[in-house]
């Protein structure tokens, strides 16, 4: 057994391991000091701070959480948890948790009971349907609730109230991962498995700083890296991250120029003929497209265009094109870029030229972020139909109706679904007049925070808050209705690879509060949501019984949970879907046998021109596609939409690390997490601070044309010209330094979105740095242990000290420690 303070080491002890070989066990256990492992109860769940879908056990004693272990049996960690999940349960006992509903009287929120809440939001619904009808209703929902409660507000939205503005945090997220799976495979869902990760021998992460945001998956890469016959690693990403410092090469790119490189790659497959014709042939349409379109990529152009050396390049090329078993992995890097889904529709690309899919080792994961994003997009609450159905193949709605008992014509499919910075601009323009935000801070997390505050203020706006927390979104709510979360309520999600896990109810939440199911059932009820012949349209009352109606609406759709149930999904691993009568025990890998969801009558999606994000006509696609194979789709480079100026002579970019999640308002409250990572910081190369005069921990002004920010420098290895800050920062333990300026990265954020998967650009915007007052500060509180690692020797180490400690049991066997 060894003791690990998990803030100093992130990744814990290696367990290496050689290619094919199972990944040995490591169970990590984090407990609060004193606790009595003889009378505690273990509660299974799995962890809901990222997509990873880490299973482990919630240790209960006497009513309360008091730690977590690793579930050594489950096929995605084998008992491993990473540092917001060791230590993240204390949040749920936090003393600021919501405990009672709030209603805006006289200006100000105050106590009351769920009758008066509920009766309020239920009757402010009913007279907005009879003025205006259902377009004057949103619901704005998030990547962090549970199947049961998706597929609740799914039925509701769609088939009760009827409206098409319904959409889902996962539009900030994975509504890219979503598009470009449309995009090259007519339907979402992800081919690859974490176990390619055991048979890779490259593995490429694009624009995914995997180490800091899957850090348990990353472990899997460090112990691969560690064993035997190691595979090697291409990183894209502009900072040092953890992964580029793993990396047998990195590529640096100038923000934005994401298409422009996967271009270059692309050309050197295809120039060299690394390309498998017999799969192209036998499985894909549009290669010629592609053939054609990459010629205007070589190597020299792409190198100057992203500014990376052009050796490199043609190195990645190589290694890319010429494995037997290639595991891609794409994030935020791409996704909130510019030309998001053109740039991850390329590494699609990449895996359909060279046939690396459905194989072990040839994974490809258009990585989902948030724990239950994946469900959001299944379950329909994201705006698309439910069970990937097709909103334009009018017998795929008349099927949703069919299982819901209700006209076809009372599904609204006129249109594509509306995307949240659409439903933020019609909230503006006043025609949508409530908006109904579940677990998101948009406050915090939508871009250009100006412009959303004065949209969220908005005195005509009737805007409904189900939080855990008192949120910067919480605080311009009229009503606040207080949730139950993750271990105070029981129910279902999915990870990225597709694995279901059940997360059972440890503790009772605290006061009042419910879970967001619960909300939702009374907000059917007290709606009167009717089926057809008069009964009622939400037919369950719990989780289970909702579980089973979401299998009924799955059967036959590729995301198929008929096979799944929670007895099932007790006691031992999760079971990655689909999972039915042809695959009892689930399905590694989509897309084994080269077949897909792409038949015109079966597809979720018909497709959309990526350059200005119009949907494709079902006769077009018919046309493009009869005999549903895979899609290559090419894409010609466009320079972002804001590139530096005089004015503006730096690319600022925004994301993540390892010790926070999101807005903070579990992580922020976690004493081990925020001592970590206290403040904003921004990160900027030795070379662009000597020529503006900072030093380490100075404290600095950033300013786009949108706003300002105040943070203090870090100086790192980022690449030149471009500066990076944490978007996690919002404004409920503002310090000093902060007064009077803003603190948020989202202050500096542009309103633009990519054409096809609407997903908003959090990572290219032009930006100035200055430094603000004289002398030098105390060095800046990044972390050193990440991306953020200062050039400087004299900045402190980050530690977790006592408080930090986490028991690691390592099984000693053959495929063990070596
Ligand atoms: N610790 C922690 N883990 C998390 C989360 C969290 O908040 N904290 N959130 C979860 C969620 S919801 C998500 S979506 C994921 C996100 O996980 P990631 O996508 O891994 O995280 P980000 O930091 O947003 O962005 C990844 C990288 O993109 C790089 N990048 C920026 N612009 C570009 C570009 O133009 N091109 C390329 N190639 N790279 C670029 C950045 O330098 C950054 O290192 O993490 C999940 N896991
Ligand atoms: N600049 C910039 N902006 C970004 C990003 C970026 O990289 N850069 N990333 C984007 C991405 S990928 C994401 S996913 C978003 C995340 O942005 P948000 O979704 O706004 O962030 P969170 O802090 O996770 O907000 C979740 C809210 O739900 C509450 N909550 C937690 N559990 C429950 C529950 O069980 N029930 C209820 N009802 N509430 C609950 C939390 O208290 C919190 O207020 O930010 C996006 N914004
Ligand atoms: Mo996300």
């Amino acid at each position: 057994m060894a003791r690990t303070d998990r803030i100093a080491d992130v990744w814990g002890t290696r367990t290496p391991y050689a290619r094919g070989a199972t990944w040995p066990v490591r169970v990590d256990t984090h407990l609060e000091d004193g606790a009595d492992l003889e009378s505690v109860d273990w509660v299974q769940t799995a962890s809901i701070l990222h997509s990873n879908g880490d299973a482990l056990d919630i240790a209960v004693d006497d009513g309360r959480i008091v730690g977590v272990r690793g579930r050594a049996e489950d096929r995605v960690n084998h008992g491993r948890l990473g540092p917001k999940d060791l230590y993240g349960w204390q949040a749920n006992a936090s003393p600021d948790r919501l405990t009672r509903p709030l209603v805006r009287k006289g200006g100000e929120l105050v106590e009351t009971s769920w009758e008066e809440a509920m009766g309020l939001v239920a009757s402010r619904t009913k007279e907005l349907l009879a003025e205006q009808g259902p377009s004057a209703v949103g619901f704005y929902t998030t990547g962090q609730l549970f199947l049961e409660e998706y597929y609740t507000l799914g039925v509701l939205a769609h088939g009760g109230i009827g409206t098409n503005h319904v959409d889902g945090n996962t539009r900030l997220c994975t509504a890219t991962a979503a598009a470009s799976l449309k995009e090259s495979f007519a339907c979402d869902g992800q081919p690859g498995s974490y176990t390619d990760i055991d048979h890779a021998d490259v593995i490429a992460l694009f624009g995914h700083n995997m180490a800091e945001t899957q850090t348990v998956l990353w472990m899997r890469v460090l112990d691969r890296l560690d064993g035997p016959d190691p595979p090697a690693i291409v990183c894209v990403d502009p900072r040092p991250t953890p992964v580029a410092r793993a990396a047998t090469v990195h590529l640096a790119p100038r923000p934005g120029t994401n298409v422009a490189l996967m271009n270059g790659l692309l050309h050197e497959i295809i120039a060299n003929d690394w390309v498998d014709h017999d799969y192209v042939d036998a499985h894909a349409v549009g290669f010629d497209e592609l053939a054609k379109r990459v010629r205007e990529y070589p190597p020299e152009k792409v190198a100057r265009i992203c500014d990376v050396p052009e050796v490199d390049l043609r190195e990645a090329a190589r290694l890319l094109g010429t494995t037997d078993r290639l595991l891609s992995t794409v994030l935020q890097g791409f996704y909130q870029s510019h030309q998001a889904t053109a740039a991850a529709v390329q590494v699609n690309n990449v895996h359909l030229v060279r046939g690396m899919l459905g194989r072990p080792g040839c994974g490809l994961l258009q990585m989902n972020g948030q724990p239950t994003a994946e469900n959001t997009r299944e379950a329909g609450a994201d705006g698309d139909l439910p069970a990937f159905r097709n909103w334009s193949n009018d017998a795929h709605v008349a099927d949703l109706a069919r299982v819901w008992n209700i006209d076809p014509m009372e599904i609204p499919h006129y249109s594509p679904p509306t995307h949240v910075m659409q439903m933020m601009r019609y909230a503006e323009q006043g025609s949508i007049r409530m908006l109904w935000v579940q677990a998101t801070n948009p406050a915090v997390s939508l871009p250009e925070l100006g412009r959303i505050r004065s949209i969220l203020e908005q005195e005509r706006l009737f805007l409904v808050v189900q939080d855990i927390f008192l949120s910067e979104t919480a605080q311009l709510a009229d009503v606040v209705l207080p949730a139950a979360t993750w271990g105070e309520k029981t129910g279902t999600f999915t990870n990225t690879d597709r694995t279901v896990h059940l997360s059972e109810k440890a503790v009772d939440p605290p006061g009042e509060a419910r879970s967001d199911l619960e909300i939702l059932l009374d907000y059917a009820e007290r709606m009167d949501l009717r089926d057809k012949d008069g009964e009622p349209l939400v037919k369950w009352h719990d989780p289970e019984s909702a579980f089973e109606a979401w299998k009924e609406c799955s059967r036959g759709r590729p995301c198929d949970y008929t096979g799944i149930t929670y007895d099932k999904l007790r006691g031992g691993s999760g079971v990655q879907w689909p999972c039915n009568d042809e695959n009892p025990e689930g399905t590694e890998r989509l897309y084994a046998d080269g077949k897909f969801f792409a038949d015109p009558q079966y597809c979720e999606s018909y497709g959309r021109d990526m350059v200005t994000g119009a949907p494709l006509e079902p006769v077009e696609y018919k046309a493009m596609n009869p005999s549903g194979k895979a899609i290559i789709k090419a894409a010609a480079y466009v320079p972002p939409h804001e590139m530096p100026s005089e004015d503006f002579p730096l690319q600022l970019i925004t994301g993540r690390t390892v010790y926070q999640f999101h807005t903070r308002t579990k992580t922020g409250r976690i004493p081990q997490l925020q001592a970590a990572a206290p403040d904003v910081w921004v990160e900027i190369s030795a070379g662009d601070a000597e020529l503006l005069g900072i030093t380490e921990g100075d404290l600095t002004q950033i300013t786009t044309p949108r706003g300002g920010v105040r943070a203090r420098a870090r100086v790192s290895g980022i690449r030149e010209g471009v500066v990076f800050l944490p978007f996690h920062y919002g404004y409920w333990d503002v310090g000093d330094q902060h007064e009077g300026a803003g603190r948020a990265a989202n202050e500096l954020t542009l309103t633009d979105w990519d054409p096809a998967s609407k997903q908003p650009i959090f990572k290219t915007a032009a930006a100035r740095v200055s430094k603000v007052g004289q002398g030098a500060g105390p060095p800046s509180e990044a972390p050193t242990t990440t991306a953020s690692a200062p050039l400087s020797a004299h900045v402190p180490a980050t530690r977790g000290g006592p408080g930090a400690q986490v028991d690691e049991e390592i099984e000693e066997t053959a495929g063990g420690r070596r």
